[in-house]
């Protein structure tokens, strides 16, 4: 079929979308983007892409933000004016602090003061509204004519998906959406501007990393975001595995099997004390890999863990995206080597020439194989350790995290399942035998609450048709902030378990004010008000309902949800949500 041809400036918009596959827009409609509604569902078809009805517009971009995290790329959003904006605003600071990129679109004005209506087209319109978002996006603009559309959403996509990934936020005057075209806007050759390829370390950064790491006598890999790209994954396995190098994973994506013997993550206690060579790949927050919390006392200070004499490289691109406003840049890295390089280029090349050492590794192979052994030794203590954890709390009421996790594990056996998001303390990374790229897909990075079911509709849209079975570990506080998008899921027909860890508190912060308690010396049992969940408890099955979506639950009894996970898998396989309320423990 012959394209249309482009009447309108926002037909503009959407052949762009089109052109840049762009296959869902995320969006609660609004008047300053009226143009392009128009043109998504008249012009473009309402197809690749598709508009997502969303109740909110940080359930919008939420969800863009956990489409992102399963392809890599992005899809839309569009949030109307400054209202919009600002509703969107958290959501857009949690994909900022993902490094992740999401085409976050506006509408505006007009700017024209001579062409507004009274009053609302005022109190909509700002000078300039991509200023609201400006400090955690990777760029905005407001393109002023149709002429300037095509460049501008160019320059926005390839800014965007270029590492370290980002947000950006495009806003199109009502004007200039609504113009009436006399003839064909000019496109450019879009395969001229292609995105660059990937930042590789210089001679002297594989030289120094070869040499360091066959030198020292425990390395240590700390991980982060190595598990964003493949290639990384897959290549850190190979590593480690090679020279026997245990792994810390900071979980920001998966970045190791978990079940891996060199998976010691959780046992930094144990493992960092001995390191007398870090790696740190993709490691944002150092400080917070190489210490440990000492909380319990109302201290902020973490405790060092790592000896001085350690040497540190540092791989990561951290330093390309830095802006002054939030300190998402977290404490000041001190390391002997720096390498700014993509760890997905940087790790398979590394490899590569591990492997050509033959001499040098097979010298070291009796140190290799003896230090595999006692990297071994803790896997196995810490293996052990979390199976008594789960066998000791298997018949407590209300239900133990642990138990969850089992049964979860065991409702999704067989399955190609994806954790798309976890709890607080987001212990399932340690329990859920994730050994697949993206297999987990780990929390928000910005720590804004609100995040979870759009992230994991998201994701589980990105995955639609896939064969994967998406979960959504669900803490209770984080869901009531965007619990319509429920209504999203239904509509949508977006399959995904949605498994509500109900402890009826936001617990975290019920910690927090034991603390200050203590320090304070005032009643400690005082600690639950204002932070429980409590009078009335929400019924997340009875919720889940009233929006059309199949619910179970509260479940109180343990030996309950067997069967009850296993009729919501029933229900997500046949391409719908489900959600099952578990009335659990508080960790
Ligand atoms: C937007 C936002 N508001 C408040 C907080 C502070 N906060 C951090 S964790 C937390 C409790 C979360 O409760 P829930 O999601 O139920 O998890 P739980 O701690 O109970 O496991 C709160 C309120 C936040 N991080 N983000
Ligand atoms: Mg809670």
């Amino acid at each position: 079929m012959e394209k249309p041809r482009a009447e309108w400036g926002s037909d503009v918009v959407v052949d762009l979308l089109k052109a840049f596959e762009i296959e869902y827009v995320a969006l609660n409609p609004g008047a300053t983007f009226r143009g392009l509604h128009d043109s998504l569902v008249n012009y473009g078809g309402n197809h690749a892409p598709e508009i997502v009805l969303c109740a909110h517009e940080e359930i919008a971009v939420g969800l863009a933000h956990g489409y992102a995290r399963v392809k890599g790329r992005p899809m839309a959003a569009a949030v109307h004016n400054v209202v919009g904006l600002q509703h969107a605003s958290m959501a857009i600071y949690n994909a900022w602090a993902d490094r992740l990129p999401v085409i976050v679109m506006g509408g505006t004005g007009p700017m024209d003061t001579a062409n507004r209506r009274p009053w609302i087209d005022w109190v909509h319109t700002a000078l300039v509204q991509g200023n609201l978002v400006r400090d955690f996006v990777k760029w905005d603009d407001q393109p002023a004519s149709v002429e300037a559309i095509p460049d501008s959403f160019v320059r926005a996509y390839r800014l965007a998906t270029t590492d370290p990934m980002g947000p950006v936020y495009i806003c199109y005057d009502g004007d200039v959406q609504e113009k009436r075209l006399d003839k064909e806007v000019a496109f450019p050759p879009l395969d001229r501007y292609p995105a660059p390829l990937p930042l590789q370390a210089p001679e002297e950064g594989f030289e120094k990393t070869l040499r360091w790491l066959l030198e020292a006598k425990r390395p240590v890999i700390l991980a982060d975001w190595v598990g964003r790209r493949e290639a990384g994954f897959r290549a850190l396995i190979e590593l480690a595995e090679l020279l026997a190098v245990p792994v810390l994973d900071q979980f920001g994506r998966l970045n190791f099997p978990v079940q891996n013997p060199l998976n010691l993550t959780g046992q930094q206690d144990k493992v960092i004390p001995q390191a007398d060579l870090i790696l740190a790949l993709d490691v944002p927050d150092f400080e917070g890999a190489v210490t440990k919390r000492a909380q319990e006392k109302g201290n902020r200070r973490a405790v060092p863990l790592l000896s001085s004499g350690a040497k540190i490289i540092n791989v990561s691109l951290d330093d390309l995206l830095v802006r002054a406003w939030a300190t998402d840049f977290n404490k000041l890295r001190e390391a002997d080597l720096m390498i700014m390089a993509d760890t997905s280029v940087f790790l398979p090349e590394l490899v590569r020439r591990l492997k050509a050492e033959k001499s040098g590794l097979d010298k070291l192979r009796g140190e290799i194989d003896r230090r595999r052994g006692e990297w071994n030794d803790i896997y196995e203590e810490k293996k052990a350790a979390l199976e008594r954890e789960t066998k000791t709390k298997w018949d407590e009421k209300p239900v133990s995290m642990t138990r969850l996790y089992a049964e979860i594990i065991e409702a999704v056996k067989g399955e190609n399942w994806v954790l798309t998001n976890g709890s607080s303390q987001g212990k399932e990374n340690l329990y859920m035998p994730a050994s697949e790229f993206n297999q987990i897909l780990g929390k928000y990075k910005g720590g804004g609450l609100g995040y979870g079911l759009p992230a994991s509709l998201g994701a589980a849209l990105a995955h639609k048709g896939s064969g994967k079975l998406c979960v959504d570990l669900q803490p209770d506080g984080d869901l009531l902030f965007t619990v319509s998008a429920l209504w999203t899921a239904v509509h949508h027909k977006i399959p995904l378990l949605i498994v509500v860890c109900s402890n009826r508190s936001y617990f975290n912060d019920e910690e927090h004010q034991e603390r200050i308690a203590i320090v304070r010396n005032r009643p400690i049992e005082n600690k639950t008000i204002g932070i429980r969940i409590e009078d009335p408890e929400v019924d997340f099955g009875a919720m889940a309902r009233t929006y059309g979506c199949w619910g179970a639950g509260p479940i109180t009894e343990p030996k309950d949800l067997t069967k009850t996970l296993r009729e919501a898998v029933k229900v997500v396989k046949e391409g719908k949500p489900a959600l099952v309320d578990v009335v659990c423990q508080m960790r």
